[in-house]
């Protein structure tokens, strides 16, 4: 059995090996967006966990801001076949959100102000592989990428991690979002090129 630390895990991937198949290296930011951009001001945003069950836990912008963020550098992979390295975020751990929430659900349906959604499994969002992103390359999440706050999935194609992210509701029944509705993978794996429902 490998145990892998956190640090090993960044170094796991050497050089070409960091890049999953079919994907090239960019270094600038593409924004890539199905909408408008939507306007959330801080004061009038909320990120909120309904259960299965009918329970909703809230956060306020303060309240957000009020818990142990995390700093972290990762590697983003795009459907559309970019991959950027090392980028470099914080905010807050979904297992840090998750800590009060009762549920059984194994499915998650994230949803963002604007109407986009997108699912995975809730194991997908806990120990330590999930974030709600407010800060990207020392400075507040630009709102183009997310802002004021985006999830942070990164070891799924980059559509899975919802810009201006609302909230995520905990289901018993996996729900597609919009890109799984629109014949995109469900799961959407880069390094099994999980690109389209039939791959
Ligand atoms: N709310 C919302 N989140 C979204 C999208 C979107 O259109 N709306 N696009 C997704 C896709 S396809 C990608 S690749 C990334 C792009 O993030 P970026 O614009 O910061 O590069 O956001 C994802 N999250
Ligand atoms: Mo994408």
């Amino acid at each position: 059995m490998a145990i892998v630390s956190r640090g090993f895990s960044g170094r796991r991937r050497e050089g070409g090996e960091r890049l999953p198949p079919g994907q090239y290296l960019v270094e600038d930011f593409p924004v890539l967006s199905a909408g408008p951009t939507p306007v959330v001001p801080p004061d009038r945003w909320e990120f909120a966990i309904d259960t299965e069950s009918g329970q909703t836990h809230r956060w306020s912008w303060r309240e957000l801001m009020a818990l142990p963020r995390q700093r972290q550098t990762v590697d983003i992979h795009c459907v559309t076949r970019w991959t950027k390295l090392d980028t470099t975020w914080e905010g807050v751990s979904l297992d840090v959100l998750f800590e009060d929430v009762e549920t059984t659900a194994d499915y998650a349906l994230v949803h963002s102000y604007g109407g986009y959604t997108t699912n995975m499994p809730l194991d997908d969002l806990l120990d330590g592989k999930a974030w709600i992103a407010y800060r990207f390359d020392g400075e507040e999440l630009a709102p183009v990428h997310g802002g004021p706050a985006r999830l942070l999935v990164p070891h799924l194609y980059f559509w899975k991690s919802a810009k201006w992210v609302r909230g995520i509701r905990l289901l018993d029944d996996d729900w597609p979002g919009f890109w799984e509705t629109a014949g995109y993978h469900n799961y959407g794996d880069p390094w099994r090129e999980q690109r389209y429902e039939d791959d």
